[in-house]
């Protein structure tokens, strides 16, 4: 059995996709062409996609910036949004300095009172979106895609067309399909690629400022991956980790770090790096096209719905397709919704599917690696 050392070229082209997309969207700039600035999974992108603007998710996930934000917010905040803050304070984030809009959600209560402050630096637009999954919630979450849809025309002094929301949301749809199929690879036992690999991807396709390509780019690397699997390459059989809770990215990514380091494989990812943003796609086949886009987006499985049934779904679904060993999440400092729901998480791992569960709650700083490092060792040994 030979490792895979080595990935195609295409696959590092994401890995630097980050730097890239800081180019990308200066040329847009340029060309008069409008940036939204972006933080969460439940905005709409079609919308906005529709009337030819780029969509850029913006700087979070570095602590360089949370002194600075520190100065103005509590210290004990989420360290997203404190570095998201700091990010737009400083004007270090090159996507939030080109974008025309920032638009926000009412999702968790920090970020929802973060934005307000956002107002001083940039145009922010706050959808409101509703905390539970309910007809009423359904309703009153299209009328806000529609408002954004309408503000978005007045502000940028465009008509957006029914035609051109479905041809958004095609491309959307064909550009989650390619993504779920690589991640679907890792369901092979031995899986094909680390988990560090295919996060790169799946991260690295949020900066794709021109969303039309990544089915094109996407499916050439899973066609190399499932050649060379069939060819004897893959890696070693190693205990199997489902990564759930905050989304990961930059400094935090030393959580997947720690568990690759330590003996053990991600073969798939719940949270909003992973499939909790690519799983569903819009009904195409409809005549409400605003309530099929409201509709996937509501039904995400994210701790800020009360209840939050989907994200149970989703983490059964993965454990048992992916024929998971073990379950890690990882919990950033002050994040309410997702440390109070450790408990039903755990309870749902450990009782219902009968698997291990291990909660880290982690910052953006680099000071607990080593604590990390012995504490996912030692879970991952048991497995
Ligand atoms: S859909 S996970 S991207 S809200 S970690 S800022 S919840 S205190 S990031 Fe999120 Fe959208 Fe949900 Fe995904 Fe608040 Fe928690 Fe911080 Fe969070």
């Amino acid at each position: 059995m030979e490792l895979i050392k080595e990935l195609p070229e295409v696959f590092e082209e994401f890995a630097e996709q980050r730097q890239k997309a800081f180019l990308d969207i200066k040329k847009l700039k340029d060309a008069g062409i409008p940036i939204v600035g972006v933080f969460c999974t439940y905005f709409p992108q079609e919308i906005a996609m529709a009337m030819g603007a780029a969509t850029v998710s913006l700087c979070s996930t570095s602590d360089e910036t949370i002194p600075a934000a520190e100065k103005d917010l509590p210290k004990n905040l989420c360290p997203l949004i404190k570095s998201s803050y700091g990010f737009a304070s400083t004007q270090k984030c090159p996507f939030f300095y080109f974008s025309d809009l920032v638009v926000g959600e009412t999702t968790c209560d920090g970020k929802k009172k973060m934005y307000e402050y956002l107002k001083q630096f940039k145009d922010v637009f706050t959808m409101e979106l509703p905390n539970r999954q309910t007809e009423e919630g359904l309703r009153l979450w299209k009328k806000e895609i529609v408002r954004f849809k309408e503000y978005l025309e007045e502000k940028f002094d465009v008509t957006i067309t029914e035609e051109q929301v479905r041809n958004a949301v095609h491309i959307q749809n064909e550009g989650r399909k390619a993504l779920k199929r690589l991640y679907e690879t890792m369901k092979l036992d031995p899986a094909p690629i680390t988990g560090m690999e295919l996060f790169k991807v799946l991260y690295g396709s949020t900066f794709k400022v021109d969303r039309s390509v990544i089915p094109g780019e996407v499916n050439e690397i899973v066609d190399k991956i499932e050649k060379e699997y069939a060819e004897g390459k893959m890696q070693e059989r190693k205990p199997r980790i489902l990564v759930t809770g905050c989304p990961i990215g930059g400094a935090t990514e030393k959580v997947i770090k720690a568990i690759e380091d330590n003996g053990g494989i991600v073969v798939t990812y719940e949270n909003c790096s992973g499939a909790k943003s690519i799983d569903k796609l819009v009904d195409e086949d409809t005549d409400d096209i605003y309530e099929a886009i409201a509709k996937r987006y509501l039904n995400i499985g994210c701790s800020i719905m009360t209840p939050n049934p989907n994200r149970l779904e989703l983490l059964g679904r993965l454990i048992d397709e992916y024929q998971v060993d073990g379950v890690v999440e990882m919990i950033l400092q002050a994040c309410h919704t997702y440390n109070v729901e450790t408990l039903g998480i755990r309870r749902f791992v450990n009782e219902e599917k009968g698997k291990p569960y291990i909660s880290v709650e982690t910052d953006y700083s680099q000071g607990d690696i080593g604590q990390l490092n012995t504490r996912i060792a030692a879970f991952i040994e048991m497995l």
